[in-house]
């Protein structure tokens, strides 16, 4: 039974809610990319520590993932992590390159390099788990969202090497040796559904898919190729009670198929409305999403409209979680991120 005394649950809390299309109080907010180098403090704290260092030291995700939330006032903590992360831990090499992105030491181009990628086994991630815990006790009833990357955005980083422009490498491979690329697939989503299920059982309130690099597979290819492997992951949760979301960039044509794998919320980029977005997802569905992350630059009474026709297309949806269409720009100005998420409350409060 739960009494006044009792510490207030983030399984109650609006981002779950929302989520799972109940009533909310307000419409909640949080940005891809909240923490990071658009905080001042963030880029002091990281000063002596390398990327993939910083993520797998408990005290360091702790504080990096929390300055958001503080500062900004936003409804829910992004675990403080990267895609690659997983991969690290399972022994493959691999850096994130400041300026660059993540670099892979052997890129994987044959099958013997997908059969020497190694399986996640819970022991290596147990960093993963301790930070977790560590701010969980610190959000209370604040929400956590944890998250993975995709089995295919993995996939491209291997096969390519590093961040692609065109995934030509990973395109030649998916339908020239379909087999193999399944192969590596399948592997990935073990790799993603472990790092999840972790992040879930040290007590993440949600959790999100990141596919950003989809948006540049047709429909039909995504479908053959890609979405029974995103599936797999969504069903692998589906036993574990938190809310899971599906995002990609650039994914207008793919919403329905994203939707298909079996999340509860879908992400919107911001080059289609909710509106529209609604048309293509099971009407059913809470949407996330999607100012354009380049409006942060505009003057205030601009950026406001933009806010209000998202905040009011919201309102008609089942459930809607207020983002960005993709990740916060590293020159935004963070008092920028903080006048959204006021006027977030303010215009959708009940
Ligand atoms: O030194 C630094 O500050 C490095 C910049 C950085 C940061 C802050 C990278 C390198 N990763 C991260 C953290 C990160 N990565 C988070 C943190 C939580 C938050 O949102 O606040 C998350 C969710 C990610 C996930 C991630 N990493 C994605 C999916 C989200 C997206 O943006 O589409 C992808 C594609 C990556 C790869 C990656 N890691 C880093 C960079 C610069 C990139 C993209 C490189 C490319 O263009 O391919």
């Amino acid at each position: 039974m739960t009494t006044h005394d009792d510490p207030p649950n983030p399984a109650d809390s609006q981002l779950v809610r929302a989520a799972r299309c109940q009533q909310v109080d307000y419409t909640p907010v949080w940005f891809m990319r909240q923490a990071g180098r658009s905080l001042p403090e963030y880029r002091e704290l990281r000063k002596n520590t390398t990327m993939l260092e910083a993520c797998r030291t408990p005290e360091l995700v702790t504080e990096i993932t929390l300055q958001p939330v503080r500062r900004l006032g936003v409804d829910a903590a992004i675990f403080f992590s990267d895609i690659v992360v997983p991969l690290q831990a399972a022994g493959v090499g691999v850096e994130i390159v400041a300026g660059v992105g993540p670099v892979i030491e052997h890129p994987v181009r044959t099958e013997a390099d997908v059969d020497a990628l190694p399986e996640l086994s819970p022991e290596q991630i147990e960093d993963i788990t301790e930070s977790v815990r560590l701010l969980t006790a610190e959000l209370g009833a604040k929400p956590l969202i944890g998250f993975a990357g995709a089995p295919f955005t993995l996939a491209s980083y291997l096969i390519e090497g590093g961040p692609s422009k065109n995934h030509e490498k990973t395109k030649s491979m998916m339908i020239g040796e379909p087999a193999l690329f399944a192969k590596l697939l399948a592997k990935l989503a073990r790799i993603s559904t472990t790092f999840l299920t972790t992040q879930i059982e040290a007590g993440a309130s949600a959790v999100q898919l990141f596919d950003s690099w989809a948006g540049y597979l047709s429909a039909a290819d995504y479908r053959q190729h890609v979405l029974p492997h995103s599936r797999n992951v969504f069903s692998a949760l589906a036993g574990t009670n938190v809310p899971t979301i599906h995002f990609g960039v650039q994914t207008g044509e793919l919403l329905a198929a994203m939707d298909e794998a079996g999340p509860d919320v879908v992400g919107v980029d911001y080059r289609v409305s909710l509106r529209d977005a609604a048309k293509r997802v099971d009407p059913a569905k809470a949407l996330q999403g999607n100012l354009d992350p380049a409006m942060l630059f505009a003057p205030w009474e601009a950026l406001q409209e933009k806010v209000a026709d998202i905040v009011g297309a919201g309102r008609e949806l089942p459930g809607h979680i207020f983002n960005l269409g993709h990740g916060v720009l590293p020159d935004t100005d963070p008092d920028m991120l903080r006048r959204v998420v006021d006027e977030v409350h303010r215009l959708s409060a009940r």
